[in-house]
């Protein structure tokens, strides 16, 4: 979304001149301190005292880092397809990239939000956002896996969320795009003004099960939703967002949706809002939407279809949604750990507006409103402000907070991290990012206590950082020890996709918690194999249903005839190993279709249909022992409509053989 235009419009806002599309920072040899080494050097066998969660932009996925070595330790998939694992290829995967829209393989995921008990990361679970079909997912941190996928109604590009309240009792949703919404959406572009709508939607999260649902909309003008945040401590029952694009434009939006001196932060009371849908003050809409749910016991996803909303109008039901106008087109909007203050980052602003909670309360009670937009009161700014960050640099996306009264700014266009006091609003330290930083996070850096020490900056333009490889370049995240008064540059990593905002947590949240293996005795996949004596293949008409076990280093069956072209073969394989970090893979020659890689004690099925007679290997994919290269088998395919009987075995010469 940044380009070059907007280097100039900043440029030309500033009325300077400058390296386009970015600054380039001098001296970059003397920002690495001697003793950076050490303080990122992890010794072999040593954990990573934090798990970083990085969003994947537009890889659609979430990778797991370890801070502060910068270790990528995994790739969890999420809103797109994964053929390392079999994630959306396998049969009980497909239906979690279900949508209204179909099968829906890819995503592009920005924001990521841990679950918080009292206002602090519990470790549960990661909320992640979908930014074109608009979706939020919930990914269980025991088994690392995305357990849930819920699609959102009259809403476009999803970019305000997954952001959640103090103890988790909502995430939010919040449209980047608006839309035209209800039943004619068949509209001229040109009557956005009349007919596009904002929704944000409030997703209450079960406490126990962490089950979402969409509990309800607000109606909205029609605005871009940005980002957000929810209150904390005495404005806890409040949420805020940012949006831009208050000119209601409809094309080329670099220029026309940044005519307006101020767009807005826009300040939800979510308390209110549930009294409200308590009362039945909302309006049902009909809208269909996709709900997916992972169960870990029959290890299967589910889609089912929901058809209403409960939808709020803020311009009819008073009290409980007000606008505060923010300089020019903000960004972030980032809560400080107190809940105090709430911090505007206009992109194109030459200052950073810091809001007072209190004040705004105070200006709610004795009206101070500067007329409506859309129905919804505006607050005076000055009323709302608590001061402005004079001069902090160009272009600021982001703030993070370290707990001990510091704020950290990202700028995209100079290209750098300002750390700035919150109560005097001075500027106290700036350093250069390599190159234009998007998000920042500090462990716990959006909760109520952070645990600081460290920031990481999300850097999107790398240029000369690596060694190239071809046009497309790594994207990097830089660490910063934080814990003395000024920032000290202490790593560089190139990152996975195109990362956005992070999450990071102490280690020992999770890595108690984590899961080793699934037991097979509560493997309730109606296909599942508990032991080699079920291994079976049953034919049902043109469907063959291969019952197949994998343990060190066999597959009971390896030899299969009998199928036919023409045939769907579902091969249901169970990993018997009840073991911590045995997988087993599968995989079959031809198919079209991804491996899958089969967990201890789970059960994973791989569809295949063959096109021609002949003799196809399968074999297991995932090094497992010495001999796992002898861990295959074969699939004899007969041409269609051939009398080959059905026989299935593992060693003949010396094992039951069962036919049928
Ligand atoms: Cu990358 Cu949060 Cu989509 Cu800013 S957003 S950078
Ligand atoms: Cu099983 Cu390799």
């Amino acid at each position: 979304m940044y380009n070059q235009k907007l280097a100039l419009l900043v440029a030309g806002f500033w009325g300077i001149s400058m390296a386009i599309p970015s600054c380039k920072p001098k001296n970059e040899t003397n920002v690495i301190s001697s003793g950076a080494a050490e303080k990122t050097y992890v010794a072999p066998g040593k954990y990573d005292e934090f798990y970083n969660f990085v969003s994947g932009g537009f890889n659609g996925q979430v990778s797991v880092y370890g801070l502060p070595s910068g270790r990528l330790l995994k790739i969890v998939p999420v809103f797109s397809v994964f053929p390392e694992n079999g994630y959306g290829y396998s049969e009980e995967t497909k239906a979690m990239l279900n949508t209204s829209h179909g099968f829906v393989p890819w995503d592009d995921q920005h924001h990521l939000e841990l679950s918080q008990k009292d206002g602090s990361p519990d470790g549960r679970w990661l909320f992640a956002n979908a930014n074109n079909t608009p979706r939020v997912a919930r990914i269980s941190l025991t088994t690392f896996k995305t357990e849930e996928i819920l699609e959102l109604p009259n809403s476009a590009g999803n970019h305000s969320s997954p952001f959640c309240t103090e103890n988790t009792e909502y995430i939010v949703a919040g449209t980047r795009f608006s839309v035209p919404v209800g039943d004619n959406q068949d509209v001229p572009i040109n009557s956005y003004k009349k007919n596009f709508h904002g929704t944000v939607s409030f997703i209450k999260v079960d406490s126990v099960s962490g089950r979402l649902s969409l509990a309800f909309q607000l109606l909205l003008p029609g605005v871009n939703f940005d980002l957000s945040h929810a209150g904390k401590g005495a404005s806890r029952d409040w949420f805020f967002f940012s949006c831009y694009n208050t000119e209601q434009a409809h094309t080329l939006l670099e220029v026309n949706a940044s005519q307006r001196d101020k767009d807005f932060i826009m300040a939800v009371n979510w308390r209110k809002a549930e009294e409200y849908v308590r009362d039945h003050k909302g309006t049902a809409s009909k809208a269909p939407y996709i709900h997916n749910i992972y169960n870990e016991k029959t290890q299967t996803a589910q889609t089912t279809t929901e058809n209403q909303v409960m939808v709020l109008d803020p311009a009819q039901l008073k009290d409980f949604v007000y606008f505060i106008p923010c300089p020019k087109s903000p960004h972030g909007c980032d809560v400080d750990p107190s809940g105090e203050y709430i911090v505007g980052s206009g992109k194109l602003a030459a200052l950073i507006p810091v809001f007072s909670f209190t004040k705004i309360q105070k200006a709610i009670g004795d009206r101070q409103f500067d007329g409506e937009y859309g129905g919804i009161p505006v607050i005076r700014y000055e009323a709302a402000l608590y001061g402005e960050v004079q001069k902090p640099g160009l272009g600021p996306l982001h703030t993070e907070f370290d707990g001990k009264g510091n704020a950290y700014t990202s700028f995209f266009v100079s290209s750098e991290v300002v750390k700035w006091n919150i109560k005097d609003l001075k500027v106290i330290d700036r350093k250069p990012t390599f190159y234009s930083v998007g998000h920042l996070c500090i462990p716990g850096g959006d909760s109520k206590h952070p645990y600081g020490k460290y920031l990481i900056a999300y850097n999107k333009i790398t240029k000369d950082r690596y060694l190239p490889t071809g046009p497309e370049l790594a994207q990097s995240a830089q660490l910063y020890d934080i814990s003395g008064d000024k920032m000290e540059m202490i790593l560089d990593f190139p990152t996975v996709g195109e990362p956005h905002y992070a999450q990071a947590l102490p280690a020992d949240l999770i890595s108690k918690n984590s899961v080793k293996y699934y037991k097979i005795e509560e493997n309730d996949n109606p296909y599942s194999s508990k032991g080699e004596k079920q291994a079976k293949v049953v034919r049902e008409g043109n469907k063959v249903h291969v019952y197949i076990t994998a343990i060190r280093s066999h597959f009971v069956p390896d030899n299969i005839e009998g199928v036919r072209v023409g045939d769907e073969v579902y091969f249901h394989v169970t990993n018997l190993e009840q073991d911590w970090d045995i997988p087993h893979g599968f995989a079959v020659k031809g198919a079209a279709n991804a491996e899958i890689l089969i967990m201890p004690g789970e059960t994973c099925t791989l569809k295949w249909t063959p096109t021609e007679p002949g003799v196809f290997p399968i074999y297991c994919t995932d090094f497992c022992s010495a001999l796992h290269q002898e861990m295959q088998g074969y699939v004899r395919v007969s041409k269609a409509g051939s009398n080959t009987p059905l026989i299935f075995s593992t060693n003949l010469a010396d094992s039951a053989v069962v036919k049928n």
